[in-house]
């Protein structure tokens, strides 16, 4: 098998489709070094003395890991010398990170859950991180949080990594969806799956059934269905994944299909569900459209939705089209 490095693949890609100018490029491979030096972090464990609390609460008031901390900061520590970025943003960080004076700016802005699945990381089950990028508005000086409040339509490149079994790094740069595995040997990032499509239809679902007490009735009418199998309305058996890693299990559902859910629900009727707008649900529907299929937050399209903090939470509901489409419908009858 001839082997595609990340740089070349983005190098030629650039010379194909001119989609990936010099900057973003480098803050795509910056980005990609940030993952493995996590990744390495994340595989020594105990032996790195990496795992448990850090001791200290994130602006959304939940406790953060060690790792949370780690890789926050590997991640603002990579970008901010390049050149490459005005200013960052992260899940972990009560305001955002203006790149520091002494150092040249550019013309992008990133955003990044630096370790999504915090609650998996003691106990050896796959993690990873999400990023988002975002062009600084045009005669942006000083960047401000509003900067950052553009709708995910206006992303111009998403990804993920996983570091599970194998570290694997998924990209978009709004031309598809590639994904890339970590050679440990070789320090270097190798296309393994070129324009990854999720199947239109599926039998799997994802959701954290814990909470169904507390659903509105779209969500129990759409689950009870399922949960019906062959003798209900669907006239088929589905089967359940919750990893509560959403890069794991948005990751089953680019290669196998699937539908993932994180709805809103009646314990706190204000907030529009857990996950965060900016640093999961934009970047993951990104890169989920791109792969043909959909997310919405149950009643509008994720990617269209105006930001209106840094922080925002979003329900989620995406995957395979077939599926998020049907799951939207309900809400919306
Ligand atoms: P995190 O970014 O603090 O790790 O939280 C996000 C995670 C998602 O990865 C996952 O889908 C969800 O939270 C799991 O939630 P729950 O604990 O309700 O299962
Ligand atoms: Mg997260």
């Amino acid at each position: 098998m001839k082997r595609i490095s990340l740089t070349q693949y983005l190098v030629e890609e650039q010379r194909l489709h001119n989609s990936i100018p010099a900057e973003l490029r480098l803050l795509i491979e910056v980005v990609a070094r940030a993952c493995k030096t996590i990744s390495h972090a994340v595989s020594k464990g105990a032996l790195g003395e990496v795992l448990g609390s850090a001791g200290s609460e994130n602006v959304q008031g939940e406790v953060q890991k060690k790792l949370d901390v780690l890789s926050n900061e590997i991640l603002l520590e990579a970008n901010e010398w390049g050149g490459h970025l005005a200013a960052m943003a992260s899940e972990e960080m009560e305001t955002i990170h203006p790149i520091p004076n002494r150092y040249p700016k550019g013309e992008y802005m990133l955003l990044f859950d630096p370790l999504d699945g915090s609650s998996n990381i003691d106990v050896n089950v796959s993690i990873g991180t999400i990023f988002s990028v975002l062009k600084a508005p045009e005669g942006m000086k000083e960047p401000s949080e509003k900067d950052f409040l553009q709708p995910g339509v206006k992303q111009v490149a998403a990804g993920y990594a996983v570091y599970g079994p194998q570290t694997v790094l998924v990209l978009t740069t709004g031309d598809g969806v590639n994904c890339f595995t970590l050679d440990r040997e070789m320090g270097s990032w190798v296309l393994t799956q070129r324009d990854m499509q999720i199947p239109a239809e599926t039998k799997e679902y994802a959701i954290n059934a814990s909470n169904a007490r507390h659903w509105y009735p779209p969500v129990k009418r759409y689950i009870d269905e399922l949960q019906s199998g062959d003798t209900g309305p669907r006239g088929k058996n589905f089967n359940m994944r919750w990893i509560a890693s959403m890069v794991a299990d948005v990751h089953r559902i680019l290669n196998r299909g699937g539908v993932f859910m994180y709805p809103a629900d009646a314990r706190e009727p204000d907030k529009p569900g857990k996950l965060r707008l900016m640093y999961e649900a934009n970047p993951m529907a990104f890169i989920v459209e791109q792969a043909g299929g959909a997310a919405t937050n149950g009643k509008q399209r994720i990617l269209d939705i105006q930001p209106q903090k840094l922080h925002e939470r979003v329900a989620v509901f995406l995957g395979s089209k077939s599926e998020v489409e049907r799951v939207t419908g309900y809400h919306n009858q």
